[in-house]
This record gives C-alpha cells, sequence and structure tokens, in this order.
C-alpha cells in the first residue's frame, strides 16, 4: 500500500522524532510504499523553541534561521494537497503532540474534504486521549500507544479487507459508536527495528548544543518512567495503558551497539542524544557494560535525560570516561512542598539535588537544571525557592551547570490538566475531537496558559523572562525571600490539597470532571503542620 506521513510540526523544534521514524520503518520494511511530509523547515522562520531560551538567555545562541524557508499557509496547503494529489496514498499516517493537534487537524481536514483516504493518528496525544480524537470527523483510525505491531497489522486489514476487531490498541467508528480493540502487551526493546534515518531532511540531524551545532544522532535505550509526576505522559502510560504491561523497559546492550554502530559507520555522528526519559535507570551492572563498550565500540560524545537518584560515584566516572558531556535533570521546582506534593515527584530533597549536582561537576560532567514556573498552588514565593536553588547549584561551577526553565501546561491525560480543568483555571473546548482540550494553544516556552489564582499571568512572565538575570546575579533577589524555611507552605489551602491528594491515583477521562466556576486559591500566611497531609512527604 501506498502510505503518506504527515509531520505536522509548526515551530520549526527540528530533530529526528524516534517514534514516527520507527512507524515508517515497520512500514517499509512489510513492503509498503512510505512518503513524508514534513511541514518542519516550511511554518517558520526560526525555531521557536530555540529562539525564546536564547532570549532569556539560557542557551548560548546558534544562529539556524537559514535553514527554514518560510512560506505562506496556503502555499504550504497547496504543496500537500499537490502531494497527495500525486502520490496517491491509501493512508495518511501522522503523529499528534497536543501543541500541533490544531494544526495537523486543518491538513487532515483538507486531505479529507478533497480525496478519499483513510486517516491514522497516532503519537503522544492520541495515546492518552484516544477516546477525545477518535471523535474528530478528520480521523478514521486512532492507535493507542506503540504502534510498531498494531499499525502494520491495521494496514493488512486495510488491504485485504478483513475485521479491524484483530488489530491491537486500535480505536475506530461503527454506525457512529466508538469501538476499542484491547491493547497488546508493552514491545521487547529487542525486537523493535532499526530507525531508517533516509525519510528525514538532513537538517534534523543538526543539533544547537552549548553553542555550537552537531551532528547528532537520536536514540533510545528505554522507554518509559517508574515515576509518578503528575504533570507527566509516564503517569497516564501507567494509568491508562495498565493492561499493556510495565511501561518501563530496556533495550539489551547488544542491540544499542549494534544499531548506532551501524549508524554511526554512516552518518559519522558528533554527538548522540538518547532520547529516554530515564537513562541511568537500570541494573548497574548493565551500565558498566554499556559504559566499557560505548567508549571501545561507538566513541561519540552523548547526551541523556535521567533522574536525579539514578547518578552516583559508581557510574559519574564512567560515564565521563565514556563520553557522556550532557545530563538533563528535571528537578521543577526549588520548593520541597512543591516538588513532593504538588508535582508528585518522589521524595528527594532540595539538599539531595545540591548534593548530585555537586557530584556531577566534581566528575567533569555538564549538567542541566530543567524547571517550571506556572503550577497550580505555586506563589511567588515558592517561585523564588526555585531561583535560589538553582543558583546554589550554579555557584558549584558556573561552567559546569547549565539551566532551563518553561511554563507548566495542563497537557490532556496528565493530573495537572485534571486539575486545571476542575479548579477553573483552563478553558476547554467542546467540539468533537477536541473535546476536554485547552482552547489557549497549549505552549511550554511562549506564554502561560492556565490561569493560575497565586500569581498573576503578568508575573509569571516577567519572572520566566528574569530567571537568568536572577541566577547570574543581574538581579536581585528581594531580601523578603531570601529566608529559607523548606517547612513553609503559602498556598494554604484546603481545595488545592484535596485535588491534590485525589489525583495521587493518576489521571481521569476529562469527560468525568465536573469543573467549578470560581478558582478559590487563597493565600493566607499560616502553613500547615508537618505530617497533616497523608501520602508521599519525606
Ligand atoms: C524525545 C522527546 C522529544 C524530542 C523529539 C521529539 C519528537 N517529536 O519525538 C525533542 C527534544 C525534539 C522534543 C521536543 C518537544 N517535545 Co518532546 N518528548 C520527547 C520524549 C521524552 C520521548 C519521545 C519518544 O521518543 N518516545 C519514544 C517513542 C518510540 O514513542 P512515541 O514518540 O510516542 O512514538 C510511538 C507511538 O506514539 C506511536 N506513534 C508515533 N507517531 C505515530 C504515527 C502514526 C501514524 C501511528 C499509527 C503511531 C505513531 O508509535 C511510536 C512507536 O512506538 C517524550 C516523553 C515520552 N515519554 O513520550 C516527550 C514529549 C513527547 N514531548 C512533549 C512536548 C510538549 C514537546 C515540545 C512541544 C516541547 C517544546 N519545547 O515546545 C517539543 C515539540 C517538538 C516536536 N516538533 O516534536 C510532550 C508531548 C505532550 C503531548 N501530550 O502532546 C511529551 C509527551 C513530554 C511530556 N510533557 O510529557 N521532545
Ligand atoms: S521522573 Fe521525569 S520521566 Fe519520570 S515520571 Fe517524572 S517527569 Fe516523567
Amino acid at each position: 500500500m501506498k502510505i503518506l506521513f504527515l509531520y505536522p510540526n509548526h515551530e520549526g523544534y527540528f530533530r529526528c522524532p524516534v517514534g514516527l521514524t520507527l512507524v515508517m520503518t515497520v512500514c517499509a520494511n512489510a513492503g509498503h510504499e512510505v512518503k513524508l511530509f514534513d511541514t518542519t523547515f516550511m511554518n517558520v522562520e526560526d525555531n521557536v523553541d530555540n529562539k525564546v531560551r536564547e532570549k532569556i538567555g539560557i542557551v548560548k545562541p546558534v544562529p539556524v534561521d537559514h535553514f527554514f524557508n518560510k512560506q505562506s499557509k496556503s502555499q504550504i496547503e497547496t504543496k500537500w494537497l499537490k502531494t497527495i494529489e500525486e502520490f496517491k496514498p491509501d493512508v495518511i499516517g501522522t503523529t499528534i503532540l497536543e501543541d500541533s493537534y490544531q494544526y495537523c487537524d486543518r491538513l487532515l481536514g483538507l486531505a479529507k474534504s478533497k480525496f478519499k483516504v483513510f486517516t491514522v493518528a497516532g503519537g503522544s496525544m492520541p495515546t492518552i486521549v484516544p477516546q477525545v480524537i477518535i471523535e474528530n470527523p478528520n480521523v478514521d483510525f486512532v492507535v493507542e500507544g506503540e504502534a510498531e505491531v498494531a499499525f502494520v497489522e491495521l494496514l493488512k486489514c486495510l488491504e485485504n479487507k478483513t475485521s479491524r476487531k484483530t488489530v491491537p490498541n486500535l480505536w475506530h467508528q461503527e454506525n457512529g459508536k466508538v469501538i476499542k480493540n484491547p491493547l497488546t502487551k508493552y514491545l521487547n526493546m529487542d525486537e523493535i527495528p532499526d530507525q531508517r534515518l533516509d525519510f528525514w531532511d538532513d537538517k534534523h540531524f543538526q543539533k544547537p548544543y552549548d553553542g555550537k551545532l552537531y551532528t547528532t544522532g537520536f536514540f533510545e535505550t528505554s522507554r518509559g518512567c517508574m515515576h509518578k509526576c503528575h504533570y507527566c505522559i509516564n503517569r497516564a502510560f501507567q494509568v491508562f495503558q495498565a493492561d499493556a504491561g510495565l511501561v518501563r523497559r530496556n533495550k539489551s546492550i547488544n542491540r544499542i551497539m549494534e544499531e548506532i554502530g551501524k549508524a554511526h559507520k554512516e552518518r559519522n555522528y558528533g554527538l548522540i542524544q538518547f532520547t529516554d526519559d530515564n537513562f541511568l535507570a537500570r541494573q548497574p551492572r548493565e551500565l558498566d557494560e554499556f559504559f566499557e563498550r560505548w567508549k571501545k565500540e561507538i566513541n561519540v560524545p552523548y547526551w541523556m535525560n535521567t533522574c536525579i537518584e539514578t547518578v552516583n560515584d559508581h557510574n559519574l566516572p564512567q560515564l565521563k570516561e565514556s563520553g557522556c558531556v550532557g545530563i538533563g535533570i528535571g528537578m521543577e521546582t526549588g520548593s520541597d512542598w512543591v516538588r513532593q506534593h504538588l508535582l508528585l515527584k518522589g521524595k528527594m530533597s532540595n539538599d539531595f539535588y545540591m548534593e548530585k549536582f555537586a557530584l556531577m561537576a566534581k566528575y567533569g560532567i555538564r549538567s542541566t537544571s530543567n524547571s517550571m514556573i506556572g503550577i497550580p498552588g505555586e506563589y511567588e514565593e515558592d517561585f523564588f525557592e526555585t531561583v535560589k536553588l538553582n543558583k546554589a547549584i550554579r555557584e558549584i561551577n558556573k561552567d559546569l551547570t547549565s539551566f532551563d526553565i518553561c511554563f507548566m501546561a495542563p497537557y490532556m491525560g496528565t493530573v495537572i490538566h485534571n486539575i486545571a480543568y476542575e479548579m477553573g483555571l483552563i478553558e476547554v473546548h467542546n467540539k468533537a475531537g477536541f473535546k476536554g482540550m485547552c482552547t489557549a494553544n497549549i505552549t511550554i516556552r511562549r506564554e502561560p496558559i492556565m490561569k493560575n489564582p497565586c500569581m498573576s499571568k503578568e508575573r509569571i512572565i516577567e519572572l520566566f523572562e528574569d530567571f537568568h538575570d536572577y541566577l547570574t546575579g543581574k538581579k536581585e533577589i528581594p531580601e523578603k525571600y531570601l529566608k529559607n524555611d523548606p517547612e513553609r507552605r503559602y498556598a494554604n489551602n484546603d481545595e488545592i490539597y484535596s485535588l491534590y491528594e485525589k489525583y495521587k491515583q493518576g489521571p481521569i477521562d476529562p469527560a468525568l470532571i465536573k469543573p467549578k466556576q470560581k478558582p478559590a486559591l487563597i493565600k493566607t500566611n499560616s502553613s500547615i503542620p508537618n505530617g497533616e497531609l497523608s501520602g508521599t512527604q519525606a
């Protein structure tokens, strides 16, 4: 069959996406004819995410505007329709992040209005809210979760006109009724084929890092994470895809070396970025094998995200020796209270983060601490805890530490979305295919999109823009925030606490939520005595 893939990237954040690449790979391996329509370099003049980060001073500038050839909306749409007309696909497959869903819908709608073609949606958003996306009239099928097996099965069934009942992970409609097929078990990561990278424009393999552009390979060594953070897609995987098994899985070291070794021979990478959520969360003896073999067999500098508790005196010297140049850590806030209770991000304390950032610097590895602003229940005082903690980390070693800040965004399928919706902090769509989705265009970089009863939107933007100046000392931290009081909690309000408690079991379908009309967070000066809330407090 002929399969046209759409990568509806509307803000120019380039880099080869592993998930869509693998779906295209399995289709091509199964003998289907595959073509990609990629809007990444046509929609904007620059990488928007990167531009914002450069503007607020958290990354060194690397000019990439010459990568882009911005075209008008109608030029892109004409090109899209011409591609369909010429290629004549049997199926259009697309990958959807919530950020690009509206844009994707527009292109799918155009295709559906002019051609008789099946449309299939997969990716992060269809995986966690398939029941929402399947109602979109421009989408015929949703594949929930990993599609390496399911999508090929769907193509077989469409080609042979056999029953759709046997296709795992599939959502479709029959006579207006939504049908959901059972989930297949999560894949054994060693059975996933090597990515075929030749579908992509070579510019997707250039990564700006620490002021330079590197020819970069993007690879995964594991999937999933065992933590339960209230703002993360992994919590949705754990809850909504419980039938598929344990989401956290590792690829064997043999497979990692085999795939990357082959690709490196062809492409001669200057940097490898691992796309895992939690790279070091595997057995130490396997990691020891990885470090030793990486140095011998691949020997390319590499970068990864991992959780703070996974770095230690045993693996850091080996990481350094084997070529690890950067480690990204989601710290999210400098308030232990907010991190442990509102974000449900485990029991790790500020002292623990400090100790581990110092350890990474001690072994000469550059770290990046990622933080957020605009968490429901977070006050300006809490954010200055974030500023202070990041500043203290910077003081450990200015060259070996770096920082990132983004706005907390209520992605559908997360607990934060449920809470924001229930508290009336967001307005949501009610049209088929979008029910429960925030009406503001979701983003983690451009502006806060949740109302925040604890801080004004203007103040959140101001603090976001000044974050780096506070860290470098260009701006002074107001005196009233200098005192440290790890016990203090500003959002002293039963409503917010009871909501965060309620959602400890994980996110629920937004259709089950009855939003309150008026958020009622009231700031008081008193704090709740320790231990009053049951649950995760360290
Ligand atoms: C690596 C990564 C990136 C990389 C690569 C991005 C990419 N497009 O893949 C980079 C750093 C560039 C990135 C950027 C961004 N990211 Co990101 N990223 C991730 C991360 C950590 C892993 C993704 C991954 O590779 N997973 C493994 C692969 C195998 O899984 P997969 O991509 O889901 O694909 C499988 C299925 O979904 C399905 N599938 C995928 N596509 C298709 C298509 C069809 C037709 C079918 C049938 C099936 C199908 O099959 C695939 C194979 O099994 C996830 C978190 C996570 N664990 O998912 C966040 C995540 C996807 N990112 C997210 C976001 C918000 C962004 C940004 C918008 C952030 C920003 N700075 O503005 C940008 C957008 C850039 C862009 N244009 O894509 C969110 C999306 C939330 C949402 N609900 O939409 C996630 C979920 C993180 C989160 N907040 O929880 N990201
Ligand atoms: S630790 Fe990171 S990857 Fe794991 S659930 Fe939390 S936010 Fe997600």
